[in-house]
């Protein structure tokens, strides 16, 4: 199976997971494809990319971070051609493709590290954390905060249906830091005991609401009852630029196996959506790459990737 196939299937089946894990799996996908296709013109060569981009994009609807991540690395096929002849033209067209995607997976994991900087800030020797899930950008910010040799706990939520809580206590525990994976329903007993809470994000609209997996709008309902901080660990590549239009963020639904076996349940229905929305009410701030923005502040951040993405189409 060739690389696009291999992630377009490991992205679905979630062997791939985490709004920027799959964002840079999917630039890389992209990248090692450009290497490979054989184009008779430089149209034949961005037709081909952008088909290949669309089939990964189809993958999983909700982190918008897929998106943009494929639309920075398409900004490839938007270099000046040397006008050469065609073939000349499609290696520009190839070098372009390869180095934006590049780009894209460094800037990436840059901001990630920027983002555990600023975030690692907010946190005080003594504190205990909460987090749902497994957010590389949340993991990030608690595992800064401890190689700076903060003493500190975390509460983890379990995460169901597909446990992703087991992946952050795993990474929290070998890091060195003193770690509790409790249910998802224990959120609001051991919030109590808990001085921030810190989550990822799938998706970030301009209205500075945070689509994440769910469960995180009940943390943040605990959070906001017992007075704790609640912030949202999101790249800039999060935000997404379709919401400024007023679009809404689709939900993913997934399969009722991932809740229990259907057929020892005859005549009974599953829900199972992936994600839930967090009103900015109740976040008190995202933490960007470039700092920690109050959520109003989303609709600037929305402002600025447009005007750096808005002419590569997809
Ligand atoms: P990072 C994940 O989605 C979780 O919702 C997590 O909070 C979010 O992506 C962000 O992850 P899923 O792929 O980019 O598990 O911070 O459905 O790693």
């Amino acid at each position: 199976m060739n690389i696009l196939e291999d992630t377009a299937q490991g992205i679905s089946s979630m062997r791939i997971r985490g709004a920027g894990r799959i964002a840079r799996a999917a630039a890389e996908a992209l990248m090692e494809h450009a290497k490979l296709v054989e184009a008779e013109s430089p149209e034949e060569f961005r037709q081909t990319m952008l088909e290949a981009a669309r089939h990964l994009l189809a993958t999983r609807p909700t982190a918008v971070s897929l998106k943009n991540g494929l639309l920075h690395s398409l900004k490839g096929l938007k270099i000046q051609l040397p006008g050469d002849g065609a073939s000349a033209d499609v290696e520009a067209l190839r070098t372009g493709m390869i180095e934006a995607a590049d780009r894209f997976i460094a800037f990436s994991n840059g901001a990630v590290a920027a983002l555990a900087e600023h975030g690692s800030k907010r946190i005080k020797d003594g504190f205990t954390m909460m987090t749902i899930c497994n957010s590389s950008a949340a993991v990030g910010v608690i595992t800064k905060a401890h190689r700076d040799g903060k003493k500190i706990k975390v509460y983890a939520c379990e995460t169901r249906p597909k446990r992703q809580g087991l992946i952050t206590v795993r990474e929290l525990a070998a890091a060195g830091i003193d770690v509790t994976l409790i249910v998802d329903s224990a959120a609001r007993t051991y919030m109590k005991q808990t001085d921030l809470v810190f989550v990822g994000a799938d998706t970030v609209t301009a209205q500075g609401n945070v689509v994440n997996k769910i469960g995180t709008s009940q943390v943040a309902l605990c959070a906001q009852e017992a007075r704790v901080p609640f912030f949202v660990c999101a790249e800039s590549y999060k935000f997404s630029m379709d919401t400024l239009e007023g679009d809404l963020v689709e939900i993913e639904e997934r399969e009722p196996e991932e809740i229990a076996d259907p057929s020892d349940f005859p005549g009974v229905k599953f829900g199972n959506p992936v994600f839930d929305i967090t009103p900015a009410k109740y976040i008190n701030a995202i933490i960007t790459e470039s700092g920690l923005i109050p959520p109003q502040g989303a609709y600037d951040v929305v402002k600025t990737l447009k005007e750096e993405l808005d002419d590569t189409q997809l």
